[in-house]
């Protein structure tokens, strides 16, 4: 009787234990795949011969003596990412050129047949230990595409891809991330064994997360822009899939897939440069201050990592221009997240769960991601609540899931008190690893955090309310096709100054308000959203030039400084071509408006054929590709065409493929031989995406200097 009571009373403490005790929900991270959420930010370094050659794509041909940096310093780039906040750098072992930054002994196209340091240096063995010395984690890209490798395309390939993986993986310590890259814009397909290539990472770095875009450590966000969709589920759908050509819809990669069969989460990766390695044209194109908070509140905000690419320079350091928007950047961000005003709210919920000590409201403002607080399995609506004895001001709202239980918010809804009655502020759907709203400024006594579906019962480890102050935003500069030049600025009351000469805005600089024309619609939407009022001003540049823009308040603060160059101006240019009513928007100086071939043509090739209207002297031709998700006619290979008459056009001045033009649609720059001409040919000879009939131009323009 005494045994069997006993017995009943364990049985029941085992049930309370059962009901108390979160159970896991979907696919889970492994203790490897937390700890990379948790580091956010880490810097991406691209360096190679394409550093020396102006080149996105090297074509594994090139003179490995080009690569010559004058003296590189592996410490610079680590102090560099330490200051900037970042926690880890992944660098381009090897690129699609095949070229190894340490001597491998399975190629002969690597910085030992380099000028550099007579061929006995080291990259790897420089930043790994740079990154040790700083605190920061070490990772490597390496490109199984290689364009120089004489295996490539064999049979035997594989393994020697295995080998130079394994050579990296065991001889330069700990790797927190494998970069696999899926891009193959080759004629020959190499079919890869990822199997293979899986077990040299695990069994060299058991810890590493393994990015492509089918993980399976972490997947590529669909873009190369560093966003994430505003709905972002940690989990994702592979089967059937491959890394590259064959990976899941960019839609998928860049929302994930609810109850998505493993756990994959988004890295953004995205260069604040408008190519991936360094070039001196892009010194002036380092992204401003306001575009790098985008990417980070649409990429760390939106539950996903940010890997920010920094070029190394031919210097073989980081530029004073990029080093220099870090630091910027920086500052915003640490000014912005300051004081955790949710820390000295009161602060309560409904439906707590009872009976496990490890669930507390108390941790969801203890600063920390570690501590969680849960509601009961059955609850639907739990709201938690915030409250002021005085009103405070907030304009950002931080949320975490405890996501080693799996990722379950579906929607969540945030309000404020206000003259006594509730105001909803935002409604939004998922939060994982950290979700970040940027709101304008409110005032209230009261902040509600509405979490209206979960999977299962929500598990969230914090709530975090701040202050962040306001950032004057960049004026943007744009050319219409009649060659005036617009420059707007989202910030309501500033003043815009501009320079023509190349020299620093200051208050002294011209400023002249003109009206805002329709056809302004390509400011980003994220920063629409906050306009208030805006200004625009008008200057005629029929050919070309530089402008730089600065805004400024009447506080004595100031905006970045925006640069534009233009080169000679449509305003002259007819299309001779087929469509020539359609094909006018690639040549109306708009990068919104994009020319499209029509559906029902042949496919491939294309052409359009422009009266520049005066005979100039060509230097080169600049060609602009839709951008944006799913965009149709993106042209790979091309042939250039110039001509005195518009009839005998000879053979190309130019003729090629547009390098990484796919995952990365920004301006084509291509410089020839100087020609006198005054008719254009661009041949699109075949399309970026396998199986495209349509070519498109969002922009065609020429280069004269
Ligand atoms: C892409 C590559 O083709 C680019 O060159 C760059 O390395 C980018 C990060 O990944 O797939
Ligand atoms: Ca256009």
């Amino acid at each position: 009787m005494k045994r069997q009571t006993l017995l009943l009373a364990g049985l029941l403490s085992f049930n309370m234990a059962m009901a108390q005790e979160i159970k896991p929900y979907g696919a889970l991270p492994s203790k490897a795949q937390v700890a990379w959420n948790d580091m956010e930010y880490y810097m991406f370094i691209h360096f190679g011969p394409n550093t020396f050659t102006n080149k996105e794509w090297g074509h594994g041909d090139e003179d490995p003596k080009v690569f010559n940096p004058t003296h590189v310093d592996a410490r610079q780039w680590a102090r560099t990412a330490k200051l900037a906040g970042m926690k880890g750098i992944v660098l381009t072992a090897k690129h699609h050129d095949g070229f190894c930054l340490w001597p491998s002994k399975y190629s002969t196209h690597t910085v030992r047949e380099s000028a550099w340091k007579d061929g006995k240096g080291d990259i790897l063995k420089e930043l790994s230990a740079a990154c040790k010395e700083y605190g920061l984690k070490f990772g490597v890209y390496l490109s199984p595409w290689d364009r120089n490798h004489p295996e490539y395309g064999t049979a035997t390939y594989n393994q020697v891809f295995a080998n130079t993986l394994n050579e990296v993986l065991s001889n330069y310590g700990p790797v927190f991330e494998q970069w696999f890259d899926g891009a193959n814009g080759g004629n020959v397909k190499q079919p890869y064994d990822w199997k293979l290539f899986h077990s040299v990472v695990y069994k060299n770095q058991p810890n590493a997360v393994i990015f492509s875009d089918v993980g399976p450590g972490c997947r590529w966000v669909g873009n190369e822009n560093g966003i994430a969709g505003t709905t972002n589920w940690s989990t994702l759908n592979v089967k059937g899939f491959a890394p590259g050509a064959d990976g899941p819809p960019a839609r998928s990669l860049n929302e994930g897939n609810e109850d998505g069969e493993q756990w994959i989460p988004a890295e953004c990766d995205v260069s604040i440069r408008p190519g991936w390695f360094y070039s001196p044209d892009t010194d002036d194109k380092v992204k401003s201050v306001s575009h790098l908070l985008d990417i980070y509140y649409g990429s760390v905000g939106r539950n996903g990592n940010l890997i920010l690419n920094v070029p190394v320079d031919r210097d073989g350091v980081i530029h004073p221009n990029d080093s220099t928007r870090l630091m910027e950047l920086r500052k915003v961000l640490d000014a912005s997240f300051k004081d955790n005003l949710a820390k000295k709210a009161v602060i309560t919920a409904t439906n707590t769960r009872t009976g496990n000590a490890a669930v507390k409201v108390s941790n969801l403002n203890d600063g920390t991601n570690t501590t969680y607080w849960a509601t009961t399995d059955a609850a639907k609506n739990t709201v938690i609540t915030l409250t002021y004895k005085k009103p405070i001001t907030f304009n950002r709202v931080v949320l975490q899931e405890y996501i080693a239980l799996g990722q379950r918010v579906q929607n969540f809804s945030v309000e404020i008190l206000e003259n006594g009655q509730l105001k909803e502020i935002a409604k939004e759907t998922t939060i994982g690893h950290k979700r970040i709203l940027r709101l304008p400024d409110y005032t209230t006594t009261q902040v509600r955090i509405n979490i209206l579906d979960a999977k299962a019962a929500p598990v969230i480890s914090e709530v975090q309310l701040y202050k962040a102050p306001v950032w004057l935003a960049t004026p943007e500069i744009m050319r219409l096709k009649n060659s005036q030049v617009i420059i707007t600025c989202a910030s309501a009351d500033a003043e815009i100054h501009y320079t023509l000469d190349g020299t620093e805005p200051t208050l002294k600089s011209p400023t002249k308000h003109g009206f805002i024309p329709p056809v302004i619609a390509n400011v980003s939407e994220e920063r629409r959203k906050n306009v208030e009022s805006e200004q625009s001003i008008m200057v005629d540049l029929p050919r070309g030039g530089v402008v730089k823009a600065k805004a400024f308040l009447k506080d004595g603060s100031s905006s970045e400084t925006v640069t534009a160059n233009f080169d000679v101006a449509p305003a002259k240019w007819m299309v001779l071509s087929t469509n020539a009513a359609a094909a006018a928007k690639g040549i109306d100086g708009q990068p919104s408006t994009v020319y499209v071939t029509p559906k029902e043509s042949a496919g491939y090739p294309h052409e359009l054929q422009i009266d520049l209207g005066e005979t100039l002297s060509l230097k080169g031709f600049t060609y602009l590709p839709p951008t944006g998700e799913g965009a149709k006619g993106v042209v790979y290979g091309y042939e250039y065409y110039t001509s005195t008459d518009g009839k005998n056009w000879g053979s190309p001045v130019a003729k090629g493929q547009f390098a990484n033009i796919k995952n990365n649609p920004v301006l084509q720059s291509v410089p020839f031989a100087a020609v006198n001409a005054r008719y254009i040919r661009f041949v699109a000879v075949s399309p970026a995406n396998d199986g495209d009939k349509q070519a498109a131009v969002a922009e065609l323009g020429v280069m004269t200097r």
